[in-house]
């Protein structure tokens, strides 16, 4: 039985996913790498680290300028989000936020990105959740289980009760990894490895959900 939602937050209830792709990429016009959108779906969902060493695409770099070249993006993006507010929520989010608690269903917030205070404070939904896992937890991140199997114990529930909504590639891996259940939200060609694939969260209700997961 499902009795809860686990939520990616960049890409699935907001679009910082275009802010961390224009900060890679400022990042990668400075250090003259070639970088473009569809090199960027690799970096959905993926680690700060994990995503710079995809753009580096095997060039050597010392740990002193990896360390230096995360800071930089990490201002570029900062400074996107800092002109986020809570209309920066994507549509259809809120209302089925607030139908899942109407219904008693749990939901936890289940991020790679180690600013998801920030960004949770910009948008100011954080009470909308009865659990928050981020980046800033020492566990392996995605597409290991573990951020999520961290949620699913922070709510008091098994893998098979909770239900995984991911944008990327590496989220719905992760998702599938812990045992639970996934949907999907963008092109096919990304999370057609899901258990449903919805193009992202307007008009969806509690009710289809149920029904098309079975
Ligand atoms: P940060 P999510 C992920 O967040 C992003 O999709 C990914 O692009 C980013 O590299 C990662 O967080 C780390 O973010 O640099 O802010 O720690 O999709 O898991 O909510
Ligand atoms: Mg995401």
């Amino acid at each position: 039985m499902i009795r809860g939602f686990l939520f990616d937050l960049d890409g699935v209830l907001t679009d910082t996913s275009e802010y961390h792709y224009l900060a890679w990429k400022r990042l990668a016009d400075e250090l003259g790498i070639p970088f473009n959108r569809q090199e960027n779906e690799a970096l959905r969902g993926v680690s700060r680290r994990e995503s710079l060493l995809l753009l580096l695409k095997g060039r050597p770099a010392s740990e002193e300028q990896m360390n230096a070249w995360m800071e930089l993006k990490n201002q570029f993006y900062i400074q996107f989000i800092q002109q986020m507010t809570p209309t920066s929520l994507l549509p259809g989010a809120r209302e089925l936020l607030e139908e899942l608690r109407q219904g008693g269903y749990l939901s936890a917030i289940v991020s790679s990105s180690k600013n998801t205070p920030l960004v949770l404070e910009r948008l100011q939904i954080a009470p909308l959740f009865d659990a928050i896992v981020d980046g800033n937890t020492p566990v392996r991140s995605k597409p290991a289980p573990d951020l999520f199997l961290l949620a699913a114990r922070k709510l008091s529930l098994l893998p098979a009760e909770c239900v995984v909504v991911e944008d990327a590639a590496a989220g719905i891996d992760a998702g599938k990894a812990a045992g639970m259940r996934t949907i999907g939200l963008g092109p096919r060609e990304r999370v057609g490895h899901a258990d449903l694939v919805l193009p992202d969260l307007q008009q969806v209700h509690l009710a289809e959900i149920l029904t098309r997961l079975g």
